[in-house]
């Protein structure tokens, strides 16, 4: 059975019902627009209707998103490439969607259509282009996979209602910001902080805040979605606590909490009961970033919760009032299904330690290399016979992966006084230890972004799903700067076998439409 939906379907409230895996055909058009989301219109980037097409899938459904490539504005790249955040990907990794590493980008006028399965892959996920430092302008959305069967009691109402997106946004154009970093080393400053696409820079007008509407005594189950370049954010939500219950995807024991940190491209679910007298109560969001500017309040960013009867006015509300639990903190979340570190505490069969450090103005670097993309795709080289570390330069940073290893990460470096979020393609992994906290083997929090302060952390994954995939900061700066390495994960099995990957002619096209473009298209 195929179902076609149009964008503006998706905006209607979803029914979830128990349905047969299907296959769903969307159309995404990422286009240029001009946007005003904090009031300051600029040109920009948008994936379907700003800010993001929703796209929304049952367990098992088999995606077609055919990209549309319709960006014609000379301050931005003009190709486009778009990463499918959190999804495993196993043998489609020709559809991940990093440029150079899976795919080479789409060409302007051109479409692709990406096609992959969920397999058992639930929860809360996004999607942004994945070229140079695009998605800062905009071309992102969210994605969302239904149901969650084990925890369903908790909640009443889970509907494109109950997402709720994070975003920093950026006056200038990302490839300007981008230059201008090169030259002085300042991570760009975004102008203000977005809840659900919407938020307000200093000067600027007053913007209505975005609205989440409840109703008392309904439980709710909040997907909160941090789509940002940079800033991590502090949720709470006044008068309130919640429990969390997911972290990217992965079910957790649900922990009751008054705020929680998120850092870029992490996602929670909370459940929020509605035990509050009727009212309009804020949702705060600060921002955490390093650095500041004359436009950006990172302490004014906010959305109103608005319970059903109450009037349609800000809300007075002070976050002094004393909320159950305290700040979430990541070790304490427990992994809900199958918990418990591959390898569990025997030693891993490969043990790799990343040390990260700037290297120089808009330059980063792991283990001294600061990793620049190949003109040809990682995957490209792996399906004509790359096997070794030796087959890829050294700017590459590529690690080959034997299959069925348990592998783990240790990840340290200097950060320079900010949180780096690291997010690895391909795998969730278990985070045996975390910014802070005790090494834990045996339920520690699994997810697919962690971030690395001073600390360190270590993590632990199988390799159990060959194809190439990058590890890199989330930080859209960082990675531009060169924080990443690839895994050329069982090149082997990537080639022949049940477990090889499966690559289509319109894949192949990919690369010499966008080699024979001019530099300006690019
Ligand atoms: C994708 O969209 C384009 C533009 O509308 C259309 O020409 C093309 O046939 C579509 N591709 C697929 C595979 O549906
Ligand atoms: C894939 O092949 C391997 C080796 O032939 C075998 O051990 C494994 O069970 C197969 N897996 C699946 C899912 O068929
Ligand atoms: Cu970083």
């Amino acid at each position: 059975m195929a179902f076609r939906f149009s964008a503006t379907l998706l905006l209607l409230p979803i029914i979830i019902g128990q349905a047969l895996a299907a296959d769903l055909y969307f159309d995404l058009p990422v286009t240029n627009a001009i946007v005003a989301p904090d009031g300051f219109p600029r040109s920009a980037i948008q994936a379907g209707p700003f800010p993001g097409l929703n796209i929304v899938a049952m367990k098992g459904d088999t995606l077609h998103i055919n990209v549309t490539n319709e960006l014609h504005d000379l301050t931005m790249r003009q190709s486009t490439s778009i990463h499918w955040h959190g999804l495993f990907q196993a043998r489609t990794g020709s559809e991940d969607g990093p440029a150079f590493v899976n795919q080479c980008p789409i060409a302007p006028g051109q479409y692709y259509q990406y096609n992959f399965g969920l397999a058992e892959q639930t929860g809360t996920y996004w999607y942004h282009s994945h070229l140079s430092v695009q998605y800062v302008d905009g071309a992102r959305g969210t994605l969302v996979i239904y149901p969650d069967d084990p925890l369903k009691h908790l909640w009443d109402v889970d509907d494109a209602g109950t997402i709720i997106t994070l975003a920093d946004w950026y006056h200038t154009p990302a490839a300007e910001a981008m230059e201008k970093f090169a030259r002085d080393g300042h991570e760009p400053v975004p102008d203000s902080g977005l809840i659900n696409g919407i938020g307000r820079y200093v000067g600027g007008p007053e913007v209505p805040w975005a609205v989440v509407n409840v109703e008392a005594g309904k439980r709710y189950r909040l997907r909160v979605v941090n789509i940002a370049a940079y800033a991590g954010f502090t949720f709470s939500i006044d008068g309130h606590s919640f429990d969390v219950i997911e972290t990217d995807g992965i079910e957790t024991r649900p922990r009751t909490v008054s705020s929680f940190d998120i850092f870029a491209a992490q996602r929670y679910s909370v459940v929020l009961t509605a035990n509050q007298p009727v009212d309009n109560y804020w949702i705060r969001a600060p921002m955490v970033l390093k650095g500041g500017s004359d436009t950006l309040d990172p302490n004014n960013v906010k959305a109103i919760l608005r319970y059903s009867g109450a009037p349609a006015v800000d809300p007075k509300t002070n976050q002094l009032v004393l909320q159950k639990g305290g700040g979430l903190r990541e070790y304490e979340l427990q992994t809900l299904i199958k918990p418990g570190a591959p390898g569990g505490d025997a030693p891993a069969d490969r043990v790799i330690d990343l040390d990260f450090d700037a290297a120089g103005p808009g330059l980063w670097e792991i283990n001294g290399i600061p990793y620049v993309p190949p003109t040809l795709p990682t995957l490209l080289k792996i399906i004509n016979g790359a096997t070794l570390e030796s087959d890829f330069t050294t700017p590459e940073h590529t690690f080959v992966l034997k299959p069925n290893q348990v592998v783990e990460l240790r990840i340290h470096g200097s950060n320079h006084g900010m949180a780096h979020p690291f997010h690895l393609h391909g795998h969730a992994f278990d985070v045996i230890k975390s910014a802070s906290g005790p090494v834990n083997y045996v339920d520690p929090p699994r997810r697919d972004v962690v971030a690395v302060e001073k600390g360190g952390v270590i993590i632990r994954f199988l390799t159990d799903n060959p194809g190439p995939w990058f590890l890199h900061c989330h930080i859209d700066w960082h990675l531009e700067a060169g924080l990443a390495v690839v895994f050329a994960e069982a090149p082997e099995e990537q080639r022949i076998g049940n477990q090889s990957g499966i690559i289509t002619p319109e894949w192949r096209a990919l690369c010499p439409a966008y080699l024979a473009l001019p530099k300006d298209k690019q």
